[in-house]
């Protein structure tokens, strides 16, 4: 009685349109540029292409701050270039899903435009609020007459969530960008649009949505108090009063299981929340985006880097694996366009950087849930050189670092450098590497943002003409999804951690029925022994003792890494 789904068996590519492939040498990426490369993904052998946000946009947070939901951003093409995608993509039977960016639009959309003008239809599109008067002593920032925000509530990318606007006299609520207004929820015309420019895009013919910061829509009552319980917006307006309601009725009106769903869920979301969200009897989502694995290295701040240990990784997993069995659905990402290389975060990018990508590859593939890969992990790409402020592009990197610097919180930015480079968003979005040739045969015109110099050693060409390459091994780990032998243990089987407290090895089976996958990981660059846990001894037919040599990855074929108990195998 396994509940089966298309899109549990699936595996889904992440696709950064802006620094994907570039046709016409304005060095930014295009949809042009994705057709181009349908044969790629095609070759890689993925199921579901997820494509970042392509709607018309001032790019004040590349894309994320949309002015029209229903058309292209002329920098990376037309309607009909979409339609095209989308055609060779099904024709080569992958699936496409829409990233749905609906907790706030950009003040360039016409329903902002609107609300600013005074238009009675759409003031209370978004969330305006009086500023205070009755503020001593109060050093942040002010609007005229010395009035200060609402409230104190910070924005995610540093500084106030309110902005003053002059022709209104009121200010609005934005927790991301000053360009980012937040959409006012409560109101059902808000939801009503929403709602139809979803099934707008489904009747194009899509596969899904991921939806960003979903959890964030519902905000507190307290929004509109001056003085809120909440001394900061985050954690009153994560999975706010009414999120399971606003979730709820979009699955209800749009959604439907057989559309591949992913939300992501910011904060520290509970697992009653999670279960609600994906829940067979709950909000209608099949999967959630959620942050724990990314969280550990790092303080909220991106100057806040400190390494992670392997235990409170597994622990991690452990519990969103454990948590939502029978329940819900797990997603497993180690990277995407907001984080850092998987490569450098998690792995040695130096000296046994391929390594490093096939264990988190081995990882990702073998987890209870659906993978999810970044465009480039599949190459082993990894963080770039950072050494200047300048050389980043990214608003979550430059407002922060600007506002600390500026307020003394940090004194140079020479103290952080380090911190920065190694989590700041813009590593991920650096142009994919294709050739060794200049600018990686990303674009022929000056890439928006640099190209990691690697790229003379770490390219899709020099991949695919090596067999012992990221790229072959992750084909051969898309491909065991669809291998009769072990798709059904691999997709639906159930997760078990062998040894929760080993801080260098990751030990875990897949059990179904009578099938079962041993998985041993070696995260360090020593050798180690895997002692077969006791209950299993009967089944270890071979040496009870694996040997697991450093730098070495084994064949899928030899069913090491992903084998059966009861099988032979070679070391
Ligand atoms: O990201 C949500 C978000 O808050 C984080 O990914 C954030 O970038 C990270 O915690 C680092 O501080 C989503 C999108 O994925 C991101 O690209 C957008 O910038 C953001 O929402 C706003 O739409």
């Amino acid at each position: 009685d396994i509940d089966r789904q298309w899109w549990k068996e699936a595996v889904v590519y992440q696709i950064y349109p802006r620094s994907f492939n570039d046709t016409d040498g304005d060095g930014v990426g295009d949809i042009p540029g994705i057709i181009e490369k349908l044969d790629y993904l095609d070759e890689l052998g993925v199921d579901v292409v997820w494509l970042n946000p392509v709607y018309e946009s001032p790019n004040a947070d590349n894309g994320y701050d949309i002015a029209d939901y229903q058309s292209i951003m002329d920098e990376f093409g037309t309607m009909s270039d979409w339609e095209d995608l989308l055609d060779g993509l099904h024709d080569r039977d992958i699936k496409l899903i829409m990233d749905l960016v609906v907790n706030h639009t950009s003040d360039e959309h016409e329903w902002f435009v609107k609300s600013r003008e005074g238009d009675e239809e759409f003031r209370d599109y978004y969330i305006w609020r009086n500023g205070r008067t009755d503020v001593d002593g109060w050093t942040g920032h002010l609007g005229p007459d010395d009035e200060a925000p609402p409230n104190d509530w910070g924005s995610f990318f540093g500084g106030p969530a309110w902005e003053y606007d002059e022709d209104v006299g009121e200010w609005y609520l934005h927790l991301f960008d000053v360009k980012q207004p937040d959409l006012n929820w409560e109101n059902e015309d808000v939801r009503e649009e929403v709602f139809s420019m979803m099934e707008w895009w489904l009747e194009k013919g899509i596969d899904g949505f991921r939806m960003d910061v979903i959890n964030l829509i519902s905000k507190p009552p307290s929004v509109t108090e001056h003085n809120p319980p909440e001394p900061d917006g985050f954690d009153a307006t994560f999975d706010g009063p009414k999120i399971h309601e606003y979730v709820g009725e979009m699955g209800e009106r749009v959604l439907s299981d057989d559309l591949l769903t992913v939300g992501e869920v910011v904060g520290d979301v509970s697992m009653d929340d999670a279960r609600q969200y994906v829940g067979r009897d709950g909000d209608g989502l099949g999967m959630l985006f959620h942050f724990d694995h990314m969280l550990l290295d790092r303080g909220g701040d991106v100057w806040e880097y400190y390494g992670y240990d392997l235990t409170d990784l597994k622990d991690v997993f452990r519990h969103w694996q454990k948590s939502l069995e029978g329940e819900g659905w797990n997603s497993n990402y180690l990277n995407n366009h907001d984080q850092p290389r998987m490569v450098s975060r998690f792995g040695d990018d130096v000296e046994y950087r391929v390594e490093s990508a096939k264990l988190l590859g081995t990882l990702l593939h073998t987890l209870h849930g659906t993978p999810y890969i970044y465009q480039g992990e599949e190459l082993g790409m990894t963080n770039y050189p950072f050494e200047r402020l300048d050389d980043y592009q990214d608003v979550d990197t430059l407002n922060p670092v600007q506002n600390a610097l500026d307020e003394g919180v940090i004194e140079n930015f020479d103290d952080v450098k380090d911190s920065v480079a190694a989590l700041s968003r813009d590593n991920a979005r650096t142009p994919m590497q294709w050739t060794d040739e200049e600018h990686a045969g990303f674009t022929d015109g000056e890439p928006w943002l640099a190209v990691n110099p690697n790229h003379e050693e770490i390219n899709a060409d020099t991949a695919r003409e090596d067999d012992d390459s990221v790229f072959h091994y992750y084909r051969n780990l898309i491909a065991l999804r669809d291998d009769d032998d072990v798709s059904d243990v691999l997709v639906y089987g159930s997760y078990d951690d062998l040894w929760p407290s080993h801080t260098d090895l990751w030990a875990y089976t897949r059990t179904l029925d009578d099938e079962r996958l041993l998985v041993v990981l070696n995260f360090t660059s020593e050798d180690q022994q895997f002692r077969l846990p006791r209950e299993d001894e009967d089944h270890a037919t071979y040496a009870d003792e694996l040997p697991l040599h450093a730098g070495e990855v084994a064949d899928l074929d030899t069913e090491l890494l992903v084998s059966n108990y009861d099988e032979d195998v070679e070391s």
